[in-house]
């Protein structure tokens, strides 16, 4: 097994392991065996294997800090990591120990391994790539630390009721969290509100004082992040909003015990939820708030870091940070380090001004216009009135350097204005994250490509060698080694162990595709996840599913861009096929859908009822006994998709071209060996690219004809006119087929497709429905298709987090590996 060799100096022995346990249990749970509830014994092993990962976490700080090394800051709103036990245990090499070690207790290692409350801080996509590069940053020996927000309370549960999704708040900090080092003394005070005040000092020099109207106090829980295979670690930093004091004695003093308690709710309000957002920009106060607490307290951190351990002139600061902005959500950062520099420390504007470029960077991950940020002025005047001086004045000069480029060219200069005079006033917050970073990056060649095109069209043509690609990619740790032990066994078996460091090695699987034995058991270890899926599906849901059958499987949240309705016209389709004997070639299909939806985003909502309705009409029909299942998979979290990507057959990637930035979960699915319908959308391009157009069913307008087919005029109806299999599938959908006999239910979602949708389903439906005819005709040859599978597994390299880290490295950050003795 790869990373069999442990990596650190704590005895990690079967038998020191079990020492451990039983001290944990009994020293830090406080209870004997016999009393012990299963989280108890989950705990104490977590605590076991944490003072493993403390060791390597120590050596790394106490090395970087004797070295004065040229450190990563990973700025981001959300950081969605996943449970830690597994990945943490693969990645210092103790797996089988532990196994071994609980055995001998007499306890099952993966039993207490799934109870472990998945810390869910982030949406989807964003947080979950700023998950995989903090592990790939630790395996490459970067030295780095992610700044981000403690939430109390993530990402919601989901659950089904009705058909309907309805949300129930997360608590995963209800039993306690054993991989986070509580920090009360690494604390900062965050200004808000208030006004400022320009005068002039005893020494004649302009300064400006921000009088704030509220205090809130930041407090750090760092959480160690382990690399694979190395003894290097990288730090997770979390702040916590707390009121200053917990009291607020005057009022307690004059008998108002409700208003000294109120300053305490009010400042802790900030962190105590995630925003469930992902892609409709709330302008809600609370959301600035909290990006706010987070860049301040980092940034405070930061300069504190460098002054007192370091000592470094802050006119030098570029030199030793690197901060990657992950999105805009952490662009306030620009003006919080200007205020910092120039009002606190008083270097010259022009000076600071070069410091905090050279230090930024920010990577755009939407084209979507409802994405991208933008805060009412009126707003953020209030909540940060120093802030918006110092926007104003970035902007000023900014606009002047336009000016000067392109004289009387107002058009442009309202478009890169950092402020939006178009209507009412915003702040433009991508507008102030290009400005302030020397280097922008999109997500996939597509993305970026589209970025230099449309949405930062002008800022491109101003810094032509501004923007810049690094595709996507994933942590091969935890999306194979972690969630897939049985193919890493096989693969390492074929090729030997170090792939999972270095996954060009997997290059060398391809000639076992034509190893009949060996597809023999490539297909086992997919049957053994399929069954796997299938028990649990009984178990917990009562669903029974055929494990014979294709799974086709769709998990991502829910977005009318991301088309999982296209998906449903699909099974619409099948469903009527089926109904009208017209079923010769089938193969038997289980349609997989999971995701959330945005709880005030109504038509994604819609469409989970539409997924619901359609699997309820579908599954009790007996015309599709033994043919056609549909199942949603309720509260798609990392822990579920850990399960869900080794089992898929087949990955639905069928975002319209242009929408998708990347994806990151089309990787993980090619990882475990499924195949990919999908269009030439964000990075599925370049997946295709690799794995080769023969291995890959793609489908669907190009980015291109879905502009020109816009600028045309894009007419559903005639689609619709022209193919009586969808007139079908519509027809049947507004009879109330699906909805017992209301016809109402779904007409939102009908009218949309048939009168004036964005996403252009109609456009791409045949080309979809006859691309899946390819798929089950693929399928039907199951010889053929496992050595596509094959094929596809070992030509992945390019989509590991470890490539992109390398080119973050390489391109924006100037970072190099140092090494922890
Ligand atoms: C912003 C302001 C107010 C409230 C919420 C937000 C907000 C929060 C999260 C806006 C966007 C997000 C998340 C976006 C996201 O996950 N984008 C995805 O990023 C992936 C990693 O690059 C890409 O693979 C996906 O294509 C992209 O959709």
């Amino acid at each position: 097994m790869p990373g069999k060799t442990p990596i650190s100096d704590v005895p990690s022995s079967v038998e020191a392991i079990k020492e451990s346990f039983k001290k944990n249990l009994y020293e830090i749970v406080g209870k004997p065996m016999i009393t012990a509830t299963p989280h108890d014994l989950y705990l104490a092993l977590a605590y076991t294997v944490r003072s493993l990962l403390l060791e390597n976490f120590i050596r790394s700080i106490e090395t970087y800090l004797k070295k004065d090394v040229r450190t990563v800051a990973y700025f981001s709103a959300e950081f969605l990591l996943g449970p830690h036990l597994a990945n943490n245990m693969l990645n210092l090499g103790v797996t089988h120990q532990v196994e071994q070690a609980m055995k001998e207790l007499g306890l099952d290692l993966w039993e207490l391994v799934d109870l472990e409350e998945e810390p869910g801080l982030g949406n989807g996509g964003l947080g979950r790539l700023a998950a995989c590069f903090l592990d790939s940053l630790a395996t490459l020996k970067i030295p780095a630390i992610g700044y981000g927000l403690r939430y109390e309370h993530g990402m919601f549960e989901q659950r089904i009721e009705d058909g309907w999704q309805v949300e129930y708040s997360d608590n995963w900090l209800h039993f306690g969290n054993p991989w986070e080092l509580y920090r009360p003394e690494i604390a900062y005070d965050v200004k808000f509100q208030g006004y400022t005040q320009h005068y002039v000092d005893e020494k004649g020099r302009f300064r400006v004082r921000w009088v704030p109207g509220m205090v809130v106090r930041g407090i750090a829980y760092d959480t160690p992040i382990a690399g694979y295979n190395v003894p290097n670690c990288v730090l997770l930093r979390l702040w916590k909003a707390e009121a200053p004091q917990s009291f607020d004695y005057q009022n307690f003093n004059r008998g108002d015990f409700y208003g000294a308690v109120e300053q305490k709710v009010v400042a802790e309000n900030i962190t105590k939820v995630l925003y469930p957002n992902d892609t409709t920009m709330a302008g809600k106060q609370l959301r600035l708030e909290q990006q706010y607490f987070l860049v301040s307290c980092s940034m405070q951190d930061l300069i504190h870091n460098h002054l007192v351990r370091k000592k470094v002139d802050l006119t030098e600061l570029h030199r030793h940070v690197a901060a990657q902005l992950n999105d805009t959500h952490p662009s306030l950062a620009i003006p919080e380090l200007m205020r910092i520099l120039v009002d606190e420390y008083l270097i010259p504007w022009d000076p600071a001004w070069e410091v905090t470029r050279q230090i930024f960077s920010y990577t755009n991950h939407t084209l979507l216009p409802e994405a991208l940020e933008k805060w009412p002025l009126p707003m953020f005047q209030q909540l940060l009135p120093r802030h918006l001086e110092i926007i104003y004045e970035i902007n000023k000069r900014f606009l002047d350097q336009v000016r000067f480029r392109y004289p009387m060219d107002n058009a442009r200069l309202a478009r890169m204005s950092l402020i939006d005079e178009s209507d009412q006033k915003y702040v433009r917050m991508a507008n102030l994250a290009c400005v302030g970073s020397h280097k922008i990056n999109g997500v996939s060649r597509l993305h970026t490509q589209l970025l230099k095109d449309l949405v930062l069209k002008d800022c491109h043509e101003f810094w032509p060698d501004k923007i810049l690609s690094i595709t996507n990619g994933v942590t091969p740790r935890r999306w194979i080694g972690v969630s897939n032990p049985e193919l890493s066994a096989l693969i390492t078996e074929a090729i030997g162990e170090g792939w999972l460091m270095d996954m060009e090695q997997l290059r060398a699987l391809e000639p076992f595709a034509e190893d009949s034995e060996f597809r023999k058991r490539w297909r086992n270890v997919s049957k053994h996840h399929k069954e796997k899926v299938a028990r649990l599906a009984k178990e917990n849901f009562n669903w029974t599913i055929d494990p014979e059958s294709m799974f086709d499987v769709q998990v991502k949240r829910i977005h009318e861009y991301k088309r999982q309705h296209l998906n449903v016209l699909h099974v619409i389709t099948l469903y009527w096929r089926l109904k009208n004997g017209m079923d010769a070639q089938m193969v038997p299909r289980t349609f997989v859908f999971g995701g959330k939806a945005a709880p005030g985003y109504f038509m994604a909502k819609l469409i989970i009822k539409f997924i619901n309705s359609v699997a309820e009409v579908v599954n009790t029909d007996p015309d599709t006994k033994g043919k056609l299942r549909v199942i949603f998979r309720p509260n798609y979290n990392v822990k579920i998709g850990q399960i869900i990507y080794p089992m898929a057959d087949l990955s639905e990637q069928i975002s319209l071209a242009g929408k998708e930035a990347s994806g990151t979960g089309n990787m993980k699915f090619a990882m475990n060996g499924a195949l990919t319908i999908g269009t030439l959308d964000g990075a599925n391009v370049e997946i295709r690219e690799e794995v080769g157009e023969e291995n890959f069913f793609s489908f669907g307008l190009t980015a291109e004809e879905v502009l020109r087919t816009k600028e045309e005029g894009y007419d559903p109806m005639a689609y619709l006119a022209k193919n009586d299999e969808l007139k079908a599938v519509i027809a049947l959908v507004e009879s109330g087929h699906f909805s017992h006999g209301d016809t109402d239910l779904f007409r939102p979602l009908v009218d949309s497709l048939k009168y004036h949708d964005e996403y252009m389903l109609f456009a791409d439906y045949e080309s979809y429905v006859s691309c899946q005819e390819r798929v089950n005709l693929a399928y039907g040859d199951i010889e053929e298709w496992t050595k596509k599978s094959i094929l596809t597994v070992s030509r992945m390299a390019r989509f590991s987090s470890d490539r992109a880290i390398q080119e973050y490295c390489n391109k924006i950050w100037d970072v190099q590996p140092v090494e922890v003795t």
